[in-house]
């Protein structure tokens, strides 16, 4: 077993995968989501396997991740046939179950949901979304370092922070926005007026 590998079966795959940023992007990933499911009282494991594999559809290309979702039947919606990188969230975690072996619902389900997020995510869900936009090879984004600090207070107004920041960048861009990234945001904003009234 490689020194650097702590899980050696999915990153040895993953190296093949995914080109040298991605697999990076990857590690970073899954050291945030250990040290968030210590604060949160996560099982640390599975955040782990979960960040490892979020990102394991990403660099395939997109023409092929439709003909894989056509191939096995995952449904597409019109903004992802417009937007195929959106697809390997989906495409993601059918690998993470039918390639990679990963039986776990929870896995796989903060592999599906990682990149739109969902209304009322579960707490891996949250730590999986979270670490992948704070993880420390990140650069680019707006208010990080506010962003990481948050994450490790109060993890649903990280969600909405990233979920605002994420529509901002969206519409300066001129992004098809998902409606689910949309209904997320809307969720967490709720969420977080809810919570200033009590
Ligand atoms: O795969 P990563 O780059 O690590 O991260 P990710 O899966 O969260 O994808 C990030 C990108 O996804 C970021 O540029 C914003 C974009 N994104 C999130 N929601 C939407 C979206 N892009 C579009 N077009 N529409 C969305 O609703
Ligand atoms: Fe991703
Ligand atoms: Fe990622």
């Amino acid at each position: 077993m490689a020194k650097d590998e702590f899980f050696p079966n999915y990153q040895k795959k993953l190296k093949k995968e995914l080109d040298a940023d991605r697999y990076e992007h990857t590690i970073g990933v899954a050291y945030t989501a250990a040290a968030l499911a210590m604060r949160y009282e996560a099982n640390i494991q599975q955040a782990q396997v979960a960040g490892l594999l979020h990102d394991c559809a990403k660099c395939i290309p997109n023409s092929k991740k439709i003909a894989l979702c056509e191939k096995y039947n995952i449904n597409m919606s019109e903004i992802e046939l417009k937007n195929p990188f959106l697809l390997h969230a989906k495409l993601g975690a059918f690998l993470a179950m039918h390639k990679y072996g990963v039986s776990d619902k929870e896995i796989t389900s903060a592999i599906l949901n990682h990149t739109t997020g969902k209304p009322n995510m579960s707490l891996l869900d949250k730590i999986i979304f979270v670490a992948d936009y704070i993880e420390p090879q990140r650069k680019k984004q707006p208010n990080l370092a506010e962003v990481r600090k948050l994450a490790f207070v109060d993890l649903d107004k990280a969600m909405l922070r990233i979920l605002e920041d994420t529509l901002n960048f969206l519409k300066v861009s001129s992004g098809d926005i998902d409606p689910m990234t949309e209904k997320t945001y809307q969720y967490y904003k709720e969420l977080a007026d809810k919570s200033e009234e009590n």
